[in-house]
């Protein structure tokens, strides 16, 4: 009930744009805990002078390592959403090249070197991720009539497309020589390899060179002086502001956004166990619901300022609603709903709402909306039973012919002592006539239990 409250609030709000937050000065987004690093360190004066002044273009790169992105990437797509809100340019990048190359930032080993066509399938997938994100978010989560104003289009580059055809000797002697070795060797990504036992390849160290250059080539290209990235990115950023003072004598700036972790302190990524990803396939748009549904208190607020657009007020608001009645998860039920907004659209956000409803409320309703394969993906290892429908059949009759129970008297005893449910209600009487509509839900199915944890799904023939 409280989340059909709140979904019609947000919606609601949605409606009025009250969600609509945006800052044209980013570096505003501080008070969301937004940026971890801005550097150089002078720069605050010249970055508000020039977010203020008109659209300026804003990148961040993401690499094909996966065929997915996932929910700490996500963070990064959220700066990039806000400069679109606040009217500046964003560009994101797909390391088709840098993929082939291996980023060692963060990491203690070298990674697998990727196949051309791994990395070409993982492209495509990133890429009409990031898209369908941006999507999303015009549709659910922007208000343009509210806001009077028009987003600007999301830029997908892929590096490849500037290097495929670069003569290495020449890279190597007009560009090389503006990198310098101290600078390269003291970033952090490399010195964490170095000490280590395994050491680093010469592939892995030219990364930053490779960054360094993508960002040259898209502030010639399309004047983008700002790069944002994880913290972890902190190295290659800085390489590139080198480099481009070096080149084009032009102040670039770059913006770090914190690590997402959870409460033991693990990274939001692929490898920290359960990764939660954006693409459906690898995880469902319930599934992504309820993880954000279930953080912890002490996570909550923090999710609320970087994954959503709800403003501070509001959140401080929602956030004291919340500590009185912390059962019913208020705080985090929305910021579930915003995320799978964003990640999934309406229709996953329903779909999410739908299975919660089914799994948790015992909604005959909502388990009705479901189709066959839906409540077989939710009730994985429900026995499923073919049955031809029969007029006057009784709950008994149903039960034995289910295959529930391995006799009669059984059965009688188990559903009469209140351990046999049908579509998730609990039901004793066992001549009770089985009925469309009560028993039989919209989808034509009826999902069956014995005891807590025994799923049968009937498909009803006629
Ligand atoms: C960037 C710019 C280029 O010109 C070329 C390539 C790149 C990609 C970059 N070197 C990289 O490897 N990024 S990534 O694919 O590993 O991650 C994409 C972004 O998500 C990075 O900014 C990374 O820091 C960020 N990220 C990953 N996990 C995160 C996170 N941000 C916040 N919290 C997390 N848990």
């Amino acid at each position: 009930m409280i989340r059909r409250q709140t979904m019609l609030l947000a919606q609601f709000q949605r409606a009025l744009g009250k969600r609509n937050i945006s800052y044209k000065n980013l570096l505003a987004l501080k008070g969301r805990g937004f940026f971890q690093d801005i550097f150089p360190d002078t720069a605050n004066d010249q970055m508000k002078a020039l977010f203020t002044s008109g659209p300026q273009t804003i990148y961040a790169g993401f690499d094909p390592t996966a065929d997915s992105l996932h929910v700490g990437n996500l963070l990064v797509i959220m700066g990039l959403l806000h400069c679109q809100r606040a009217g500046h340019n964003p560009i994101a990048l797909v390391g088709g090249a840098t993929g082939l190359i291996g980023d060692p930032s963060g990491r203690k080993t070298e990674r697998n070197q990727m196949g051309e066509m791994e990395i070409e399938t993982n492209l495509k997938s990133i890429k009409s991720q990031l898209e369908r994100v941006f999507k999303n978010h015009q549709e659910c989560l922007w208000n343009e009539s509210k806001n009077k104003k028009h987003l600007p289009d999301l830029r997908v580059v892929n590096n490849a497309d500037w290097y495929v055809n670069m003569n290495l000797v020449d890279f190597i002697a007009n560009m090389g020589r503006h990198f310098r070795m101290g600078s390269m060797l003291s970033r952090s990504s490399v010195q964490t390899r170095l000490e280590a036992e395994s050491g680093m390849s010469f592939t892995e160290f030219t990364y930053q060179i490779f960054q360094a250059y993508d960002w040259l080539h898209l502030c010639r290209t399309y004047d983008c002086r700002f790069q944002m990235g994880g913290s972890d990115q902190m190295g290659n950023l800085m390489t590139g502001h080198e480099l481009i003072s070096r080149v084009i004598k032009k102040t670039v700036y770059g913006m770090t956004l914190p690590l997402v972790t959870n409460e033991e302190g693990d990274k939001f990524g692929k490898s920290a166990g359960n990764a939660i990803w954006l693409d459906e396939e690898k995880t469902s748009a319930f599934a992504l619901y309820q993880f954000f549904v279930r953080m912890p208190d002490s996570e909550v607020e923090k999710l609320l300022h970087l994954f959503t657009f709800i403003p501070l007020p509001e959140v401080e608001q929602l956030m004291r609603e919340h500590r009185r009645e912390p059962e019913k998860r208020k705080a985090q039920t929305i910021l579930a709903e915003d995320v799978t907004l964003l990640v999934h659209g309406e229709k996953g956000l329903k779909q999410a709402e739908l299975i919660t409803d089914a799994l948790y409320k015992g909604s005959v309703d909502a388990l009705g909306e479901l189709n066959y394969e839906e409540v077989k993906s939710i009730f994985a290892g429900a026995k499923v039973v073919d049955i031809l429908a029969e007029p006057g059949m009784s709950m008994l009759q149903l039960a034995m012919k289910a295959q529930c129970f391995i006799t009669e008297s059984d059965a009688t005893r188990i559903i009469t002592a209140g351990g046999f449910y049908v579509n998730q209600k609990r039901v004793q009487n066992i001549a009770e006539i089985i009925t469309a509509g009560i028993h039989v839900l919209k989808n034509g199915l009826s999902l069956l239990r014995v005891g807590k944890r025994n799923f049968y799904i009937v498909r009803w023939l006629k």
